[in-house]
């Protein structure tokens, strides 16, 4: 059974396990804690349709003891800068000094496609050096030239790298990243 660990706001609750993290990351309302939920095949994270749902580091463990960390999205503008600058403050401070080894996954909505912000926040992650993969969601939703638009350009970023296409609501893909993470 996949279990949510706990969540933390700073260095003093993160979670120290030595192991490898998968950590979901993305645009606010992308779909990385219902990617968890279904994944897990229970509801363990919080999700909504309000975009700015998640706000802490939140952990937690699958079915063979790896560690999964769902961060609050990017890209929220109805959040007010002082949060937005908090949220964005709390991630940048884990990624430069977490010392757990992770994989960052990149999430992108198929059909909305890669926007500057992803392009920014995919920069940053390739200039700390963190390995990242991107998984692209709701699939369910768009159509082949989006999906075919999407995974090309995926694609541009590096040869190492790994994209998945998923749908949480319709449940597809889902097996593929639980075989390739070891989930
Ligand atoms: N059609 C469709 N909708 C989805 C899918 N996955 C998530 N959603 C919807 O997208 C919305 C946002 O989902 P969340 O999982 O809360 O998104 P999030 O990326 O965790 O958002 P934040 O916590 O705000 O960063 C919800 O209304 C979900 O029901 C999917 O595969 N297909
Ligand atoms: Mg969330």
């Amino acid at each position: 059974m996949w279990e949510y660990v706990k969540s933390a706001s700073d260095h003093r609750s993160w979670l120290e396990h030595g192991q490898e993290e998968i950590v979901f990351w993305g645009r606010s309302n992308v779909g990385k804690s219902s990617l968890i939920n279904a994944l897990a095949k229970q509801k363990i994270a919080k999700t909504s349709s309000t975009p700015g749902r998640t706000r802490l580091i939140n952990y937690f463990k699958t079915d063979t003891g790896k560690i999964i960390v769902d961060l609050p999205g990017y890209g929220y503008a109805a959040m007010s800068k002082k949060s937005q600058d908090k949220v964005a403050g709390i991630i940048d401070y884990y990624f430069r000094n977490d010392t757990n080894p992770k994989t960052v996954c990149i999430l992108i909505d198929a059909k909305v496609g890669f926007m500057p912000i992803d392009l920014e926040m995919i920069e940053y992650i390739q200039e700390l050096g963190i390995k990242f993969d991107i998984i692209i969601t709701k699939i369910d939703k768009a159509n082949q030239s989006q999906k075919h638009k999407v995974k090309q350009q995926a694609l541009t970023f590096t040869n190492d790298i790994n994209i998945f296409m998923i749908s949480s609501e319709k449940k597809i893909g889902l097996q593929d990243i639980i075989d390739f993470y070891n989930l």
